[in-house]
């Protein structure tokens, strides 16, 4: 599939924004100043863009508790989602959800998830709406190796082929699950395997390839927004930090570690094969580049002087009201 220029750019932007969003992250967390857990997303930001291209505002998607760079490729703004992660109030969920439980339903992210295994089913429910009001709206489930063997994963992918739903589950098997290996956890070796069983098309991709990704990612999306049922799309990729902050990573060789952010980057692989083939500039890039450092700069600054949510808000947000 070819490409604009004006795709492209934005595909790299998305994918930047991501990689520094989640560096800032890093330092900030560090500071002690960010509350609760995060899990950063670096070196996996062409599964997130590579997919959300082809999804409009109101698809839906479901994230896991790496959920960052599923909501920037979803086109939640950083600002707010900094906010929220600093526990602010102006946060995308008024500074009350934070890193796990960042969404914006506006923006069809339905959220990150704390609950390994819990968005498939979400996933579900999103595409049994647009079926049966005809919406031609796709939803997506993304999950990690460790999720790809929970029971309600399992359920979800039975339930989609049964109904025929509009739903593409996306299996970013980084290796491991926490410190579980993905080559030990998961049964058969592999988990596009599962989608055999359970009567769907499924495939095995590069997730250092953006492009790899993308095609992948716009057949299957096609094929769910035409009634053609949900299908699987595992992505092999590779996260450059621990499982959460503060995993010293005992599980990995310092080589493997270190190598990462060499080998296996989605963002050197980009931008090796746009100017190589001279669809883009390097200095085009590198513009780019700094303007996404002011954006963090000025989205930390921000979150660091808002105040705190007021205590009269702690009970709002909870329950929905019909
Ligand atoms: C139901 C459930 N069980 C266990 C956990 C604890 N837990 C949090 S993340 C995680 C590993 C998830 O691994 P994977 O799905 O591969 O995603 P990754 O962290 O690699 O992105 C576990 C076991 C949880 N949050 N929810």
């Amino acid at each position: 599939m070819q490409l604009s220029r004006d795709a492209l750019l934005e595909a790299y932007r998305s994918m930047k924004t991501i990689r520094e969003f989640e560096e800032r992250v890093a330092k900030e967390f560090a500071t002690g100043d960010l509350p609760g857990f995060v899990h950063l997303y670096a070196g996996e930001e062409a599964s997130a863009v590579g997919v959300c291209s082809h999804l409009v505002e109101s698809d839906q998607i479901i994230s896991t508790h790496r959920g960052h760079g599923h909501c920037i490729a979803k086109g939640c703004e950083v600002e707010p989602m900094m906010l929220e992660l600093f526990g602010r109030e102006g946060g995308l969920c008024g500074g009350k959800g934070g890193s796990m439980h960042v969404a914006d339903l506006s923006k069809g992210m339905m959220g990150a998830n704390a609950i390994v295994g819990g968005g498939p089913p979400l996933a579900c429910g999103a595409a049994m709406t647009a079926k049966i009001k005809k919406t031609g709206g796709v939803a997506v489930s993304f999950t990690g190796d460790g999720g790809s063997n929970q029971g309600t994963t399992l359920e979800s992918m039975n339930l989609a082929s049964v109904m025929q739903l509009p739903v593409v589950f996306v299996f970013e098997n980084n290796g491991f699950a926490e410190s579980t290996a993905a080559n030990w956890s998961v049964a058969g070796g592999s988990i596009v395997r599962r989608a055999e069983a359970f009567a769907m098309p499924g495939v095995q991709i590069d997730g250092t390839d953006f492009f790899a990704v993308h095609e992948a990612a716009g057949e299957a999306i096609e094929r769910a927004r035409k009634g053609g049922g949900p299908s699987l799309i595992e992505v092999a990729l590779t996260r450059f930090y621990g499982h959460h902050q503060g995993d010293n990573q005992s599980y990995r060789t310092p080589d493997e570690v270190r190598n990462a952010r060499e080998e296996r980057c989605p963002l050197i692989n980009f931008r090796r094969r746009v100017t190589e083939a001279s669809l883009l500039d390097a200095a085009e890039l590198d513009a780019i580049d700094a303007e996404i450092l002011d954006q963090m700069d000025a989205a930390t600054a921000a979150a660091r002087a808002a105040p705190w949510p007021d205590v009269a808000e702690v009970l709002t947000d909870v329950y929905v009201t019909y």
